[in-house]
């Protein structure tokens, strides 16, 4: 295959990668938006570059026209998660969406590598419509916590520094380190109710004060300067108590007034 046909064959999964990170990231804001909890924390991907594509298609002894159809990660998300629970709901939301068929799942979390890597690996099957064809192609997604993550992350550039023959005085700090990675997700799984807790209270309260100040920012068009002042102070200081109830009030108030305001301008 010519370097330019190769390109031109990878547009597929550039452009199914591009549409699932955007997918996944819109539903970490629509539950931020909410004030709801979301076992996403991050998203990424990439599309395998062709010499890595080229190495493994090497490794695992696959011949280079086969390549597209037998190497099922050439395109890649990885989900992050905050807790080890979260890896358990996303796979079962990837499951149970209607935009793609996930056709292969590996655990290893339940079943770590012998390197020590945990991730869970999910294949889908996704469609994508380029300009020029429809086609469904196979995307690896992995799911892993943030602490899992570093974890591969280094273990993986030492694979590259070593190519592959990682000394055994490293692996063995390794496989500690992934001890260490295993208590670290324990010990914030036990703590994990009053972590969620916490940061919902804090998006919650940022979607208030959003809420609010765009409420006072259309008034600031139509309400007299001083209304307004009196307003805006009165939400500082219920700012600063950090008082939700009456901040809420507050929001239903400016709310109401901004409605009234528009009803006003439409009946003249
Ligand atoms: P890159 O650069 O991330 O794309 P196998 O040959 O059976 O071990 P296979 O068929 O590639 O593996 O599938 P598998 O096991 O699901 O691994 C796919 C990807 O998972 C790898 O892609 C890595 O991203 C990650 N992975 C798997 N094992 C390890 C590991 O021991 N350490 C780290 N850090 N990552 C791992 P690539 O192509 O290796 O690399």
């Amino acid at each position: 295959m010519k370097l330019r046909l190769w390109k031109e064959r990878l547009h597929p999964y550039e452009l199914a990668v591009k549409e699932l990170v955007m997918k996944l990231q819109f539903v970490i804001k629509e539950h931020m938006d909410c004030g709801v909890y979301c076992p996403i924390e991050k998203v990424n991907g990439r599309v395998k570059s062709i010499s890595s594509i080229l190495s493994k298609a090497e490794r695992k002894g696959i011949p280079v026209d086969e390549v597209l159809d037998r190497i099922e990660d050439i395109a890649g998300i990885r989900i992050i998660c905050q807790f080890e629970e979260d890896i358990y709901q996303v796979v079962e939301y990837l499951r149970s969406r209607t935009d793609m068929k996930v056709t292969s799942e590996i655990d290893y979390i339940a079943h770590p590598k012998p390197s020590g890597y945990r991730s869970y690996h999910i294949v889908i099957e996704y469609q994508v419509q380029t300009s020029f064809e429809s086609c469904t192609i196979p995307v690896e997604i992995q799911i892993r916590t943030l602490a899992m993550d570093f974890w591969a992350v280094v273990e993986h550039s030492l694979q590259y520094k070593y190519e592959e023959k990682i000394p055994d005085r490293i692996r063995r700090r390794l496989m500690t380190s992934a001890e260490a990675v295993i208590s670290l997700d324990e010990e914030m799984t036990a703590i994990r109710d009053d972590i969620k807790e916490a940061q919902t209270a804090f998006h919650k309260k940022a979607n208030l004060v959003q809420d609010i100040m765009n409420s006072l920012g259309v008034l600031s068009k139509t309400v007299a300067d001083e209304k307004l002042i009196t307003l805006q102070n009165r939400f500082f200081e219920l700012y600063n108590q950090g008082n939700m109830e009456e901040l809420k009030q507050l929001r239903d108030e400016v709310d109401l007034l901004c409605k009234m305001q528009l009803q006003e301008k439409l009946n003249l």
